[in-house]
């Protein structure tokens, strides 16, 4: 991760001139707080920052952060990030999107990035709603949400996306509100940190299309302070209770990388010199 220990960095030196056109009270507005804060906290140097993002209300931060920006379609925040990624390793590369985005239409994509464990940042703004195309149930509405396309209530059980993560492998692991922007700052500034893919499942509530402004704060509880964040099995047990919303970091540990593996493998390809590459063409030639 690069960072910048020579010049001061403040929340305002991550602002664009772009103001967000989210609806007054969205739960973006948080978590893009609570980003400017960690960026400025960590002195990323803007120049040295990626944000790729999706499609969806969500998916405008790039339009918001000074960096570098990447507006990708939709669902395929992971597959641009892996590769800016592993063409500038120096970089740090943040990806923003929604619970839709990241789930549904990409939702193939985590299980590879999380395994592979690039270098990555990766913020889910969860609304449990499709909030750009007005309202639509998504992967991780709750059975009963009624909304235009579910207007019987929604037949389907919501994924549980940090179990998910767990299982396929990433290696940091955290809950956040954008309701609670000190301890989101403090969550993203951790993930950034992370050597390694980080997912930040963000409670973002969308105020238009479903709001939740009134239900998730009396459930919201923070990961135990015994919780031993290099146990598998314990952070699954915290993610698999549905008794409260859970705040916090679930897991993080250690693993090579994905840039450093490529790295090794350019090695091993130059050490073995270009007899071997010619070996190879003449062999699929
Ligand atoms: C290939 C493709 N399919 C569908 C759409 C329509 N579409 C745009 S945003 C979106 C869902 C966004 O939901 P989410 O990722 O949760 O973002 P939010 O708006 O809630 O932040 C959909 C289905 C699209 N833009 N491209
Ligand atoms: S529609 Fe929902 S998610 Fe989109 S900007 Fe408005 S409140 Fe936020
Ligand atoms: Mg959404």
């Amino acid at each position: 991760m690069s960072t910048a220990v020579d010049a001061k960095y403040t929340p305002q030196s991550y602002k664009t001139d772009e103001h967000p056109i989210w609806c007054p009270g969205c739960g973006d507005f948080g978590v893009l707080a609570s980003l400017y804060n960690s960026l400025a906290g960590l002195k990323i140097d803007p120049k040295n920052l990626v944000v790729v993002s999706g499609i969806g209300c969500s998916g405008r931060t790039p339009g918001f952060v000074k960096s570098f920006g990447f507006h990708a379609v939709h669902g395929r925040v992971l597959p641009v990030a892996l590769g800016v990624k592993v063409a500038n390793p120096e970089l740090t590369v943040i990806g923003a999107g929604g619970d839709g985005d990241g789930f549904a239409i990409g939702g193939g994509h985590i299980a590879h990035a999380a395994r592979r464990n690039p270098d990555l940042t990766y913020l889910i703004m969860d609304n449990s709603t499709y909030g750009l195309t007005k309202g639509q149930y998504s992967p991780t509405s709750p059975v009963g949400y009624k909304a235009g396309s579910t207007p019987y209530g929604n037949i389907e059980r919501p994924l549980n996306p940090l179990a998910m993560l767990i299982a396929y492998g990433a290696t940091f692991i955290a809950q956040g509100y954008s309701g609670k922007p000190k301890e989101l700052t403090d969550l993203i500034t951790r993930s950034i940190r992370h050597k390694g893919f980080a997912f930040v499942n963000i409670i973002s509530p969308c105020i238009t299309f479903y709001n939740t402004y009134k239900v998730i704060p009396p459930r919201l509880a923070e990961v135990p302070r015994d919780h031993d964040t290099s146990s598998r099995p314990k952070a699954f047990e915290l993610a698999l209770q549905d008794d409260h919303i859970t705040l916090g970091v679930f897991y993080e540990a250690r693993l090579p990388t994905f840039e450093e593996g490529v790295a090794d493998v350019i090695r091993h390809a130059q050490a073995a010199g270009p007899s071997r590459l010619e070996q190879i063409f003449a062999e699929f030639s």
